[in-house]
């Protein structure tokens, strides 16, 4: 894990007040995908019917943490670390040099006590080593975890369940062919990712089937856009040096719908892996336990990828139909412009988005995707009322 950006992080050890928003509080009716998803027209999104995910504002309270960010400052002996995976109530930290299992120091369970989840895979904590002898059972005990940044959160029936935490990027891979690209499946990740604050990144793979060049000219819209894209082949290995540029000390969701490559990618990427390819159905509905776990890869070249099965755009986030238009970055400039100040760029008239389409300014597939966000129905009542 690279170290992250040091603005959005408090400095040295203390405690800090993290604000949540209101757990049991109604929210406001928000466009989800949820249900939309499952009927659309994108047919990956197979999720078994008990499941789905809300945004990030809709667990919440106060809950206070203790974050250490300065070494220097740390209590002596403390080492800092990842959490790849929970096995029980043991936590595997890896430090950078081994994988340590640790359990979670009794105060800092109380403290944490109303979150449900105190350490989850991707936490950053900071542990004492329990004993270093050789030749004896090495473990560690985490007596901090930092706050938390991008997460990957999941509903599983009438819970929320935070499957990995501070995930810095998601790679939203599609295929030229065999899947063919669908532009509308890419906007909707993008979005759920900027609502997530998770990095957007693009990525074209089997490039060597885009015998028309269609593929490329899809991923190029993006590229004007200015996300950072990827034109891969697992096959021929073009990109694939592109491609392990972007996750080397990274956190990375790899998204896309089944059969797109993402496993060939990653096994291209750290031949070591010998992930399982070729139309292999992920377990992502029925078997309900398989939502509930996740593990950190390491990757050789510094980095990790979030091994989770079927990671779906409404997996990063939901977003309320206010916020749309503020994601689809190439319409923020045009809004302000609008005749109406609640324009919806639908029918009203002196749309200073549509007519930034008829001048060439925005792509009219990006329009079609917006709309189809749009008018996806709200949420079913019973999400609102769920807590965690
Ligand atoms: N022609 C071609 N086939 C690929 C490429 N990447 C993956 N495949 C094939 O596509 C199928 C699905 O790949 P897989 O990695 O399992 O996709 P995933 O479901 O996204 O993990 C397999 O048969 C792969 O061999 C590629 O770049 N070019
Ligand atoms: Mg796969
Ligand atoms: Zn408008």
């Amino acid at each position: 894990m690279s170290s992250p950006s040091p603005k959005r992080r408090p400095k040295g050890g203390k405690r800090v007040r993290v604000p949540f928003r209101p757990n049991r509080a109604v929210r406001r009716r928000k466009t989800d995908w949820t249900q939309q998803a499952r009927d659309a027209e994108d047919h990956e999104f197979d999720a078994d019917r008990s499941e789905s995910v809300i945004g990030k504002g809709a667990l919440s309270r106060r809950r206070t943490i203790t974050i250490h960010d300065d070494a220097s400052r740390l209590p002596k002996g403390l080492r800092k670390g990842i959490v790849v995976a929970m096995r029980g109530l043991y936590a595997d930290v890896d430090d950078g040099e081994r994988v340590w299992p640790c359990t979670v120091r009794r105060v800092l369970r109380t403290r944490l006590i109303e979150e449900r989840q105190p350490v989850i895979v991707g936490d950053r904590v900071w542990f004492r080593v329990e004993s270093e002898a050789e030749g004896v059972v090495q473990e560690g005990t985490i007596e901090a975890v930092e706050e938390r940044q991008g997460q990957l959160r999941r509903r599983v029936g009438r819970r929320v369940h935070t499957v990995v935490a501070n995930v810095d990027q998601v790679i939203i891979v599609s295929s030229a062919d065999q899947p063919p690209p669908k532009p509308r499946l890419i906007d909707r990740y993008i979005v759920a990712a900027h609502a997530g604050e998770i990095t957007p990144l693009i990525c074209m793979n089997k490039s060597d089937l885009d015998d028309g060049g269609f593929a490329k000219e899809v991923l190029d819209r993006y590229g004007r856009l200015d996300y950072k894209t990827l034109y891969t082949s697992a096959l021929t290995g073009e990109g694939v040096e592109a491609l392990r540029d972007v996750l080397e000390d990274k956190a990375s969701v790899i998204a896309g719908q089944s059969g797109v490559g993402k496993s060939s990618l990653l096994n291209v990427v750290q031949p070591g892996l010998r992930l399982k390819t070729g139309g292999i159905i992920e377990q992502t509905g029925k078997g309900k336990h398989t939502t509930a776990t996740a593990t950190l890869i390491r990757l050789e070249i510094g980095g990790y990828v979030v091994d989770t099965p079927g990671v779906r755009a409404y997996d990063l986030s939901t977003v309320g139909r206010d916020e749309l238009e503020a994601l689809f970055v190439e319409f923020v400039d045009h809004v302000p412009d609008c005749k109406f100040p609640d324009c919806t760029h639908r029918h009203e008239s002196g749309c200073a988005v549509k007519e930034a389409i008829e001048r060439g300014e925005i792509h009219p597939e990006r329009y079609e995707s917006y709309v189809r966000l749009f008018e996806e129905p709200t949420e079913p009542e019973w999400l609102s009322k769920s807590g965690e």
